[in-house]
């Protein structure tokens, strides 16, 4: 790869880069437009490798995968795309010479919010990891206008600000007019018999929205891969527009432009819940047809191939059910454009595709409305009342009389599309994001499936980049590392183990100990900063930052601190650990509960800091708009990762792997990937409490608790519950909440959960004041955090799943 030969080279092409963007001296620039041209920079860097790349997958003809997911939570580029190709120091040596600090130039790139949580972060680290181990994989995804909202804190309530990520462009796309296709909506379709007796498909008066792509390279470490991220982007196209204005229609042309572009123009903020809307449907349709007609195009132009071969050589993967029109789509394509027979565009596709599950909540479950989907996609319903109707035959033919069981399968139900089923049906291989989730999918959720297809089904435990969260966002850490096992680690995670022996290491603890209180430090100056609140960097840094939702229990950290605050104030002569609560995360803006959360923590929070003894022992804090980048400055700073969702929700959670891999304690519930992390470094070094997945599926089933009993056996519950609505807290009251937790009869066992909850922190605090202890649990987190890196994730979906192999550029 071509690179900066030195800082005097990187000058010399920042100066002449700068006048050709900006007609400006240096001296002039704002730190955007430095920003700018040193993006611009790299991206001259790589543009040679990024074809070559392209040219050689082509050239080799080897099997490509492509991650269809309706959100790619990238975070910002620059830093990371500067470590990938080696040329961090001589940026940050030339700009200081320039007169610049690269620390104030990274904050100048917005971060595109084009995710809401997990499941969009994940797909982020997964094309990283691809491009790290130089496989042959790409993303497809949208190009929202507007990413996920900004959250403000006004009168401790969230409101939401629109994110408009790209006003001042965006330095890392290209668009690619040349690679546009059309999509089609609405019209007619019906088949008709042909002249040879057969069956065709007419589909006819549609209206058409131009794809355009826009694509991001996506930049291996240290290796010459770079491959591609294609974001799509709505457009009108011209004809049709003129054809209405032609028809002498100016409104109906107005309306056509302004629908077709509304379909890329927001990101859905709801996370793990759908809400059925048809302009999300239009947008599933519209990246699924797009990203696989250019994907045939290119197959068909480069690989030169029969389509009846297409599934050797592409593997389309959909990241949870979003994109699972892919199904549909794939067998209109090969049947409609390439002529080919329902069984044979069936194997075709039934081979291309895999699905990943992300969740198990009835409320994220995708299902649509029938006569919405019909009318939107009349060619597409055909195709999915076919796939049900030959699957439906099938099945009540091996069960006959068992319509239980039809419609525990079915695709079609109850005048509803089930997407899920139809992902499962279309897919060769169908996995989970933790052994626990696996479990309950193979068990449970899709055991009717399991037992008709066991073979399909596996588990693929999540995984977190340790470039981003560890590499780039905590180097004071990774210097450390390299001190006392080498840089190995850097290439393989897995080398991380080497630690081990040294988690006994004194010497080794005390530079632990002083990493972290370096991170502490930085953030404490980002909080005084920010919100003028003093918080002592020697107390327990005790951390929850993720989307706030009921099963995630934010509920149950803040009820806690409820509890110790009322203790504190009826005991004056009462001691704990000193301790900072630190909360982050946005609320969907139509989720009640989760908005009444944030305010709940807010309005505790002001309660706490200001009471002048309380605050000698414990400070809470929102911190406001939680994203990737404000989670690079939390989690290196973190004593304690609280994951204390009720067990059986959490698919998998990826939070905690960066918590554990910056060396956090775990407190947490058995629950996702955290019986993984409990597996790998024991009871000592994390603390587990709670109900376990059994028990809370017993209750569901078998009933047996009440939370009104809790109420009245437990006095301290009582008291917190009371307060919610007796004005004590603030002169507040929390209405909702209340209700969620005794009329509601608390579906979440926060109640339930309680006292063990407190059990557990206090072990917490015990282990803690044992500073030698505590370093040591440390150390075996981050020392056993390697398996955790989405490196091993995508090995394991390299070889069992897509069956590529890595490509040397
Ligand atoms: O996917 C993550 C997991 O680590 C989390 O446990 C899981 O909650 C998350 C509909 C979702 N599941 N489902 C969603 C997001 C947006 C949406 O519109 C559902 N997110 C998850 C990665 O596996």
């Amino acid at each position: 790869m071509k690179t900066w030969q030195d800082k005097e080279e990187f000058k010399k092409i920042f100066t002449e880069k700068a006048h050709v963007l900006w007609e400006k001296d240096l001296q002039d620039m704002t730190l955007n437009e430095v920003y700018q041209t040193v993006a611009y920079m790299v991206r001259d860097l790589v543009s040679q490798e990024w074809i070559r790349t392209n040219k050689v997958y082509a050239e080799k003809k080897v099997k490509q995968v492509y991650y269809f997911s309706i959100e790619f939570l990238l975070g910002r580029l620059l830093e990371s795309n500067l470590i990938g190709i080696g040329m961090e120091k001589v940026c940050r040596d030339g700009l200081q010479d320039l007169g610049w600090d690269l620390e104030d130039i990274i904050p100048q790139e917005r971060d595109p919010g084009l995710g809401n949580g997990g499941l969009g972060r994940l797909a982020a680290c997964f094309i990283d990891s691809l491009a790290a181990l130089h496989l042959p994989g790409h993303g497809c995804s949208i190009r929202y206008q507007y990413g996920l909202f900004n959250q403000r804190i006004v009168d401790d309530q969230q409101v939401e600000l629109p994110d408009n990520w790209l006003v001042n462009g965006y330095p890392w796309e290209v668009k690619k007019v040349d690679k546009a296709v059309n999509v089609h909506f609405g019209g007619n379709a019906y088949m008709r018999p042909t002249e040879d007796g057969d069956l065709e498909c007419v589909y006819e008066k549609y209206s058409s929205v131009r794809a355009v792509p826009y694509d991001v390279p996506v930049i291996g470490y240290h290796n010459n891969t770079v491959n591609t991220l294609r974001l799509w982007r709505a457009e009108y196209s011209r004809e049709d527009m003129y054809r209405e204005l032609t028809l002498g229609d100016r409104h109906r042309a107005f309306l056509y432009k302004e629908n077709v572009q509304l379909i890329s123009r927001f990101l859905y903020p709801e996370d793990s819940r759908e809400d059925g809307r048809r302009l999300r449907l239009m947008q599933e349709y519209f990246m699924v047809s797009a990203g696989l007609q250019s994907i045939v195009r290119h197959y068909k132009k480069k690989y030169r191939k029969s389509m009846y071969r297409f599934d050797q050589y592409i593997n389309i993967h959909i990241n949870d059910t979003h994109p699972a029109l892919v199904v549909p789509e794939l067998m209109r394509i090969l049947m409609d454009e390439e002529g080919i027979s329902w069984e044979a565009a069936w194997n075709v596709t039934v081979r291309t595709v895999g699905y990943t599950n992300h969740t198990i909540l009835p409320e994220a479950m995708e299902r649509w409305s029938i006569p919405m989907f019909q009318s939107l996609l009349p060619r597409i319903y055909l195709i999915v009342e076919e796939i049900n109707n030959r699957w439906l035959q099938e099945v009540r033919a091996l069960y006959p009389e068992d319509e239980a069981r039809a419609r525990d399968v079915a695709v079609l139900w109850d005048g509803q599309v089930h997407m899920a089923h139809l992902a499962v049906l279309g897919s060769h291989s169908i996995n989970g994001v933790a052994e626990i989730h696996s479990q309950i999918l193979r068990d449970s959720t899709l055991h009717q499936f399991y037992t008709c297809f066991p073979d399909r089904f596996s588990n693929k435990t999540n995984g977190i980049s340790h470039r981003r969260w560890l590499i780039q966002s905590n180097p004071q850490l990774a210097s450390l590392i390299d001190d006392t096992i080498g840089d190995a680690w850097r290439l393989d995670a897995a080398k991380l183990v080497d630690l081990e022996p040294f988690t006994g290491d004194a010497a080794f603890l005390q530079q632990l100990g002083e990493v972290k209180r370096a991170r502490k430090d930085i953030m404490a100056t980002y909080i005084k900063q920010k919100y003028n609140v003093t918080v002592p960097a020697d107390s327990i840094f005790d951390i929850q930052i993720k989307r706030i939702h009921l099963y995630k229990r934010q509920l149950l950290n803040i009820l806690h601190i409820l509890h110790l605050y009322y203790l504190l104030k009826t005991n004056p002569k009462m001691r704990i650990t000193p301790r900072t609560f630190l909360f982050g995360g946005k609320a969907a803006a139509g989720y009640g509960e989760a908005k009444q959360t944030i305010k709940l923590i807010n309005v505790v929070a002001g309660m706490v800091n200001r009471d002048r003894r309380v605050s000698r022992q414990m400070h809470v804090l929102f911190l406001e708009n939680y994203n990737v980048s404000l989670g690079q400055i939390l989690f290196p700073a973190a004593d304690v990762s609280e994951q204390i969702s009720t067990a059986g929700k959490e698919a998998s959670g990826t939070g905690n792997m960066k918590f554990m891999m910056n060396g956090a304690v775990t407190m947490g519930t058995m629950d996702g990937a955290n019986v993984e992390i409990h597996r790998e470094v024991g009871d000592d070094n994390c603390v587990i409490f709670g109900l376990r997945a059994d028990e809370v599926m017993d209750y569901y089933v078998n009933g047996g608790y009440s939370s009104w009993n809790m109420y009245s056996s437990d006095s301290h519950i009582r008291h917190l519950m009371n307060s919610l609505v007796d004005g004590s807290i603030g002169g507040e009251s929390f209405g909702m909440l209340y209700e969620s937790l005794l009329d509601r009869n608390d579906e979440y066992f926060v109640l339930k959960d309680f006292a063990a909850y407190c059990d557990a922190q206090k072990e917490i605090s015990e282990r803690y004041n044992e500073r030698k202890k505590w370093l040591h649990s440390s150390a075996v987190n981050i020392a056993h955090s390697g398996y955790f890196s989405s490196d091993r994730t995508i090995q394991q979906y390299a070889s069992d799943i897509w069956h590529i192999k890595p490509v040397k550029i």
